[in-house]
């Protein structure tokens, strides 16, 4: 390992080291400087000299206490009483008898019925195991793998494919003049992001938010537009029947590059006036009356997105997370369609990042396999086709053996009883696993049904590949392998570590270089020309001399079976759906006249860090907030605990007023979990409403009703 040494006697003389890192903790990976003395990992810092090092968050500036938390996993642990019980009654083993364990059990089930899972890369390090992951359930051969796609990045990186054939890239924050930023606020999850966007504001750029809650960007924006959640596609068509109406849209790039202009297949005009007639059925006083967007507002962020060019857009969980996620992205994707800066210099671009070799193994699941993966027959077009799973899926085939019974699961991390959906049969599920092995940090709720539980190294114990930092070109031609900054607690060992060993014991050791890591490594890296040698010299990362061609239409070749942008979903026509995007309203529910909402806060990723004491600090307990008239109509006041009821379920918060939220709104933190009562957003809903393309879980605008609870548990 490098260090820049820095000797700073003031403290007992021994000497510190301050180590070029990234923290690996989310999606923004932030450029940084390690702290360690006399073995410890003591403080982290920004590293302005890398490209996403401007700034750090307070998780961090926490992460010696993740590092030296007294309660993190040291050892393998085999449980001992029966599932089910609160205490699994673990005990240690060694690491070859626990993987010995695992291969003899996985072995003994086969990839059929065996399902992996993993954790989202973006709220957590997986990501420095990812891929390997993916190629140990390709070379077993299972078709199944549970991820949190479908509520997190599919509706980003995946369902804008139906529609002009790629995810939906960056905005190029260095050029453009406007950003449009729906249902995604990076000042909380992704600094570096969240950088580019200030930065591009100080330029003159211009910012649309649409967010029902006013966030620090809501309230730096030219236009905040405040939708009732979950009326997202009732917004988008409102904008593209202005731009349609008022003019704004590139005629030239859509007769191009997209079916504006063939005839509609099912009757009379073109594809666009079809569009244009299922727009009109949003003029701005609908958009009010369905959404609670002031027609003023919907006027005005339509003018700059007319007269500002080019516009960039991003979008993430504000607009999955419903429903009708389809219908929501593709009319959010067609209005941006319409602008004509797609691919070009100042809108979303896709830069070029280094080439690392695709090591997932894809191919080597044979079509009979993948029919196999579960959702396949209902969401071909969804996360499905990829081998990712739902856990309401996974939990009706243990349970139910619908389509076919599944008995083990081995999962890297991931505590999807707190994140996904609380299905029907879900403990029972985990419980009457034949064998669920998970790797983890810390003894979850989910991890307290393993059978088998094993200890893994966080990512300031471990390397770590990332190839390209994302928000800028420069950003994303950095390649950086992150040395580890402290030793893992007692026998803890990295995701990829135990990927290799696993896959050795199970016979798989031709696909997995012998179990040798650093021959793997030399292999992922080799085609971008720098060995791991030169990257372990250079913790800061290397800089690859790498451009983005920017020519209008033209960077991505639409990978659309027609090779042309697609406003007309062929694909969606094909299967029975509507080709064009559309709002329907969902009856009103009179025993729950409210819409629940939700989203993440600085503090947190998801349903981890509350055992950290300085992020515990300055985020005590589950919070809510109430619009002014849910508030009255209750007579719920400021700091009270409140149970929030839905059709399916419920948990309990501390409600504030939030007098900035639409009428009949309440918006929830999400990630909470306590043995005493139910504080988990997710206990709100039983998984059943679902997109039906991509199977992303109805979170945002749930119907509810809300009460105050005499005195909630301790926080
Ligand atoms: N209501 C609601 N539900 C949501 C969301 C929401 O906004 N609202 N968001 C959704 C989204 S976007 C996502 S991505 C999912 C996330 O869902 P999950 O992937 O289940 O996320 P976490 O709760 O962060 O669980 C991560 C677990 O992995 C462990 N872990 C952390 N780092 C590592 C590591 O390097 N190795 C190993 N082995 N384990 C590790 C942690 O200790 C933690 O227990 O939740 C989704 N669910
Ligand atoms: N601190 C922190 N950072 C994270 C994570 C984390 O858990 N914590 N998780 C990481 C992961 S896995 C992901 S996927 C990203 C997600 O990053 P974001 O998408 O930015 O995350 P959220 O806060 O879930 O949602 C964004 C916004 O959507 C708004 N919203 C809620 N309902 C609706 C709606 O119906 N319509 C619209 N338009 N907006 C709505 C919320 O008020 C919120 O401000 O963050 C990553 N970074
Ligand atoms: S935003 Fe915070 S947690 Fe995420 S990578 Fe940056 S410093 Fe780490
Ligand atoms: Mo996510």
């Amino acid at each position: 390992m490098i260090a820049l040494d820095v000797h700073d006697g003031a403290t007992l003389g021994v000497p510190r080291r301050t180590i070029p890192t990234y923290c690996a903790l989310c999606i923004s990976r932030c450029g940084c400087l390690a702290t360690v003395q006399d073995g410890r990992l003591i403080g982290v810092e920004p590293d302005p000299d890398h490209p996403t090092g401007r700034a750090i968050c307070i998780k961090a500036r926490a992460a010696p206490e993740l590092v030296h938390h007294p309660d993190r996993l040291t050892t393998p642990l085999v449980r001992t009483r029966p599932k089910g019980d609160i205490n699994p009654g673990f005990r240690p083993l060694s690491w070859d008898d626990a993987l010995a364990m695992a291969s003899e059990r996985l072995t003994a089930h086969g990839p059929a019925a065996t399902a992996f899972a993993v954790t989202t890369p973006s709220g957590t390090a997986i990501a420095d195991s990812f891929g390997w992951i993916h190629r140990l359930v390709h070379a077993f051969g299972s078709p199944n793998l549970v991820f949190a796609t479908e509520n997190c990045n599919w509706h980003k990186d995946f369902a804008p494919a139906l529609t002009w054939g790629s995810g939906i890239g960056m905005p190029d924050f260095a050029q453009t003049r406007c950003m449009l930023l729906w249902g995604v606020n990076p000042a909380n999850t992704w600094l570096a992001m969240a950088v580019e966007i200030h930065a591009a504001q100080r330029r003159g750029a211009k910012l649309i938010v649409v967010d029902p809650r006013r966030t620090g960007l809501a309230r730096a924006a030219d236009v905040w537009l405040s939708p009732r959640p979950g009326t997202d596609a009732a917004v988008a068509l409102g904008l593209v029947h202005q731009l349609l109406e008022h003019g704004g849209t590139d005629t030239e790039f859509l007769s191009r590059y997209s079916n504006a202009y063939d005839p509609a297949p099912d009757g009379s005009g073109t594809v666009l006036d079809r569009l244009a007639e299922r727009a009109a059925r949003f003029p701005a006083s609908e958009v009010e009356r369905l959404t609670g967007v002031r027609e003023n507002d919907l006027r005005r962020a339509a003018d700059i997105i007319a007269g500002e060019r080019p516009v960039s857009f991003f979008t993430w969980t504000g607009t999955c997370q419903q429903e009708s996620a389809t219908d929501a992205t593709r009319a959010v994707n067609i209005l941006y369609a319409l602008t004509g800066c797609l691919g070009s210099p100042g809108g979303n671009v896709t830069f070029a990042k280094p080439g690392v070799a695709d090591i997932a193994g894809w191919d080597w699941v044979d079509a009979d396999t993948r029919a196999k993966t579960l959702g396949m027959a209902n969401r071909p077009l969804g996360p499905p086709a990829h081998g990712w799973i739902t856990t309401r899926d996974l939990f009706r085939a243990v349970v139910q053996h619908d389509p076919y019974p599944i008995r083990a699961l081995f999962a890297f991390g991931g505590n999807f009883l707190l994140t996904k959906p609380v299905t029907a049969h879900a403990e029972e599920a985990l419980a009457s696993l034949d064998f669920f092995a998970q790797t983890e940090l810390f003894v979850t709720p989910t991890a307290r049904f393993a059978d088998l539980l094993l200890p893994a190294a966080s990512c300031w114990e471990r390397e770590g590949l990332q190839a390209g930092f994302a928000v800028t070109q420069a950003a994303d031609a950095h390649l950086q392998l992150r040395p580890p900054v402290a030793a893992p607690p007692g026998a803890a060992r990295s995701d990829t570590w135990i990927v290799f060993q696993l896959a050795v014991r199970l016979g798989l050791a031709d696909r997995f270089f012998g179990g040798d890591i650093d021959a793997a490594m030399a292999h992922l890296l080799a085609p971008t020309g720098v060995s791991i040698e030169t990257l372990r010299a250079n913790p800061r990362g290397v800089d690859l001399p790498l451009a983005t061609s920017l020519r209008q239409g033209e960077q991505s070749r639409f990978r659309t079976p027609s090779g042309r942008i697609e406003i007309w979903s062929h694909a969606l026509a094909e299967r029975g759906r509507d080709p064009l995007p559309n709002y329907v309203a969902r009856p009103p529910d009179p025993l729950h006249p409210f819409l629940l909402t939700c989203g993440k806060v600085v503090a947190y990723c998801h349903s981890q860090q509350r055992n950290q004491p300085s992020l515990r600090k300055r985020s005590p307990r589950p919070e809510c907030e109430l619009a002014p008239d849910v508030a009255a109509a209750r007579n719920i006041a400021a700091g009270t605990w409140v149970d929030i009821r839905t059709t399916s379920g419920g948990f309990r918060a501390v409600a504030s007023v939030n007098m900035q939220l639409p009428a009949g709104t309440i918006w929830a933190q999400y990630g909470w979990w306590s043995d005493e009562a139910s504080w988990s957003y997710n206990s709100s809903t039983d998984g059943e409403a679902f997109d039906p393309v991509s199977g992303s879980n109805a979170f945002h605008g749930v119907a509810c009703d809300v009460q105050a609870v005499e005195a909630g548990p301790a926080a």
